[in-house]
């Protein structure tokens, strides 16, 4: 059999058998990628666990933490965006949620999305002036000259949610919440 016959016969018994021949070459070529790397689609939408005050849904943060660009990517990535806390209600809210969703009975410090710029403070993820604070005795102290997020802690004893001024480059747990 001349190597142009066999040519023909492979390329003819692999299209009848469903081979992928290459006709050029008589080689097997592999066309389909393995599953590994295939697209996968989930039943239903991947979940968080949220809780809802009012018209604003939070997500508690408290499995990892991050610096506060980290956890803000974390959010964004889910479509929400770091805690701003406007008022004195939405602080309660938040402390309701930790103790009645998360059980939380150790004090605990998460990230929001305040920021110095200059010397007033905003939150970042809207841009307005923070109007409402909570600051712990003694802070904004500017500690080290770094301090330009705003940090909370949760004191489980207390039942407070009191405000520091921190190193954004500090790993904290975060809260997030919808979009206005
Ligand atoms: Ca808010
Ligand atoms: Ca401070």
């Amino acid at each position: 059999m001349s190597v142009k016959v066999f040519v023909i016969v492979a390329t003819f018994l692999g299209k009848s058998f469903g081979l992928p021949f290459d006709s050029n070459t008589s080689a097997i070529v592999r066309t389909e990628l393995p599953d590994i790397h295939k697209p996968v689609t989930l039943g239903s939408t991947p979940y968080l666990p949220l809780l809802k005050f009012n018209d604003t849904v939070y997500y508690y943060g408290v499995i990892l933490g991050g610096t506060a660009a980290q956890v803000e990517l974390f959010c964004s990535y889910h479509n929400m965006q770091l805690v701003s806390i406007q008022t004195f209600e939405e602080s309660q809210n938040l402390i309701a949620g930790l103790e009645s969703f998360l059980q939380v009975t150790e004090n605990m410090v998460f990230w929001t999305s305040g920021k110095k710029f200059g010397n007033s403070w905003r939150w970042e993820s809207t841009g307005r002036p923070a109007h409402y604070t909570n600051w712990a005795k003694g802070e904004p102290n500017n500690s080290g000259g770094n301090e330009t997020c705003i940090e909370v802690l949760f004191n489980s004893a207390l039942k407070t949610l009191e405000w520091n001024d921190k190193n954004c480059e500090a790993v904290n747990y975060f809260i997030c919440e919808s979009r206005d």
